[in-house]
């Protein structure tokens, strides 16, 4: 019934209408983005049927995450409405073209209460594919121990599980993120990681050893996102590499989420490594020209064109 279910926190992500120190900002704007939510929505947005496992409180916040997702046609029956915690947010502030750093107020929120029981095995079992993150496990205890609890449904069931570890250092150190992350890896059928993860995951700076060293620990497919030289892709011992679209970019933060959308719509179409790679370089690079996550996401017709091959100034 479901193409892809994905699983983890979704902010509200306030956005400053400038450059510069967050101190001298006085307007933003308001945003719905996570990046398990970001690559659900991406993947309704080229035709897929997405699921999105979390939690929200019972807030305004809370609500407009709930009617965004809904809204972009995300399944989110699986979305606890939590009375005890509030709904997280985000800051992002911009430190020059492309740079953006960003501050959370999420601790002890209402997402890092997921817990095991809000797993419901017969909803991951209708799924093609499960999508996990490494940003569930750094929020709570309960978190990291849903997050294993899906893993074990969808292996007993068969689902083949797609994992992004999208480390946050201000989640955790990088050494914890390293032990539980590697764990978490080796359980999963794919895995895409920037070339800085990959790095930080296997200590080996060239991409294509550490997309190695990530296969060894188990999984059958690594993507390794290199930004603006595209991404490489091993699988059954042959790497692939594609390059970027080139665009003008705005905000990077979403991109990765857009690539993993943009690659998994690909496998689940049957295309082979490389065509996969296409599309989520060219996901991930559309992501790019605006401040928010998901609303440069592409829809399917959109992306057409680029696939054969037009460059974005031909627009
Ligand atoms: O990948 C983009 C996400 O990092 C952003 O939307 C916020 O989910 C988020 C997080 O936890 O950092």
């Amino acid at each position: 019934m479901f193409d892809i279910i994905t699983l983890g926190e979704t902010m509200i992500l306030m956005a400053p209408a400038r450059a510069g120190l967050l101190r001298y900002v006085t307007t933003f704007e308001r945003f719905v983005a996570g990046a398990e939510s970001n690559v659900a929505v991406g993947l309704a947005r080229l035709g897929h049927r997405v699921g999105w496992i979390s939690r929200v409180g019972n807030d305004e916040f809370g609500e407009c995450i709930l009617a965004s997702i809904r809204g972009e046609g995300v399944d989110v029956s699986q979305v606890v409405v939590d009375a005890q915690a509030p709904t997280g947010v985000y800051f992002k502030e911009r430190r020059g073209a492309g740079v953006s750093r960003v501050y959370y107020y999420r601790s002890g929120s209402a997402a890092s209460h997921l817990a095991p029981d809000d797993v419901d095995p017969d909803y991951i079992r209708q799924a093609r594919y499960l999508h996990l993150t490494g940003i569930t496990p750094a929020l709570s205890a309960s978190c990291h121990a849903t997050v294993l609890r899906a893993i074990d449904v969808a292996r007993e069931a068969g689902v083949p599980i797609s994992f992004d570890p999208n480390v946050r250092l201000k989640l955790w150190s990088a050494q914890r993120a390293r032990e539980v992350l590697l764990d978490l890896i080796a359980r999963v059928q794919l895995v895409m990681a920037s070339q800085e993860e990959a790095e930080l995951l296997t200590g080996e700076g060239d991409p294509e050893r550490a997309a190695w060293a990530l296969a060894d620990l188990g999984p059958s497919l690594v993507v390794v996102k290199l930004g603006p030289e595209g991404a490489l892709g091993l699988s059954g011992g042959a790497v692939v590499r594609q390059r970027a679209l080139p665009v003008e970019v705005v905000d990077t933060i979403g991109a990765g989420d857009a690539f993993a959308a943009g690659f998994l719509s690909g496998q689940l179409r049957g295309w082979d490594v490389a065509a996969s790679l296409q599309l989520g370089n060219i996901m991930g690079a559309l992501t790019t020209t605006v401040p928010g996550d998901v609303e440069g996401l592409p829809t399917w017709s959109e992306i057409l064109p680029y696939l054969g091959g037009e460059s974005a100034a031909a627009r």
